[in-house]
């Protein structure tokens, strides 16, 4: 299986290591900046709940700054986009031109709408919708420290691929350790995820902690609000989402598989990148307008991150 993995930042990088363990996959790992260029030069370790270390003739690790060779047009059976939230329409047009008639593409970023924008760019045929909750970051350029297990959900886009054709992949995945499944309503997965990401991200970042001090009281109940404010927004659109314990039990759950990691928004805040608070509080915002429900949580939290790093505004 011709799998690419697309802006390969900490989870694209992870994901790209364990898939690079199986024989039957030939891996291109498309990176950019310091992180892209040392794994071009010396192929990529990870570190924490694995440890391994892939070689440059173990996978094809290419450089956004250089592009990638014309050879590989055309040639992919899966494509992930595993970049920030901000690139999916680049990424998505690169995918366009390595993808294999009959391939199919998923992206995992955070935040609302990037299937859709896979699905105008490549055909909504190709597409699937993805989410994940593994957790991952990066001590320093070509490492990669695996914080915390969590799943991969593949889904259903309207006039997408159905589960056969998401099963080949599906198998990859689980056999190289990435527990992985699929769902029929894709979108209502994809709102679950941003539930949990506009509740844990802009939290964790204000505070500076890992995701396992929301677990105190003051600042699970602060979460729980954001989640419970956004499920409602995301009824009122007539997705179905599951009750308001469960999504509290699984607010809970996340946040202990994923207790020592520092969420990508605090990840973003202090190395000074663009933060995805746009494509998450900052969208179902506008998504509450839209409907008549205002979300006052979301607001002050977008109001603070865009504080602290005004160029977040730029979405
Ligand atoms: O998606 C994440 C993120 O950091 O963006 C979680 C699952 C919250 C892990 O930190």
């Amino acid at each position: 299986m011709r799998i690419a993995v697309l802006g390969a930042g900490s989870l694209g990088s992870l994901f790209a290591g364990l898939l690079a363990q199986h024989p039957d996959v030939k891996l291109l790992v498309h990176g950019k900046g310091d992180h892209g260029a040392m794994m071009v030069a010396n192929g990529l370790e990870i570190q924490g709940e694995a440890n391994m270390v892939i070689s440059p003739d173990q996978a094809m690790f290419t450089l956004d700054e250089v592009g990638l060779p014309a050879s590989l047009f055309g040639t992919m059976d899966v494509i992930v986009l595993t970049g920030k939230a901000n690139s999916t329409d680049q990424l998505a047009r690169i995918a366009h031109d390595l993808l294999h008639p009959q391939g199919v593409a998923v992206s995992l970023s955070n935040g609302l709408g990037h299937a859709e924008i896979c699905a105008s760019i490549l055909g909504p045929h190709r597409v699937f919708t993805g989410t994940t909750t593994y957790a991952a970051w990066r001590p320093s350029p070509g490492v990669v420290h695996y914080a915390g297990r969590g799943n991969v959900v593949l889904g259903h886009l309207q006039g997408g691929p159905m589960l056969n054709q998401a099963q080949p992949f599906l198998d990859m995945l689980n056999s190289v350790g990435i527990e992985s499944n699929w769902t029929e309503n894709g979108p209502a997965s994809v709102w679950m995820k941003v539930l949990l990401n506009i509740a844990i991200n802009p939290i964790a970042a204000l505070s500076g902690v890992e995701n396992g001090s929301l677990l105190s009281p003051a600042l699970f109940s602060a979460a729980l609000e954001t989640m419970l404010e956004g499920a409602r927004i995301a009824r009122q659109e007539r997705v179905e989402l599951p009750d308001d314990l469960e999504l509290e039990q699984r607010l809970q759950h996340v946040l202990e598989a994923t207790a020592r990691n520092q969420c990508s928004m605090l990840q973003d805040i202090r190395a000074g990148r663009v933060t995805e608070i746009g494509y998450l509080n900052h969208a179902v915002v506008e998504r509450g307008e839209r409907v008549g429900l205002p979300a006052p949580m979301n607001h002050m939290l977008c109001a603070m991150i865009e504080a602290l790093t005004p160029q977040a505004n730029q979405h």
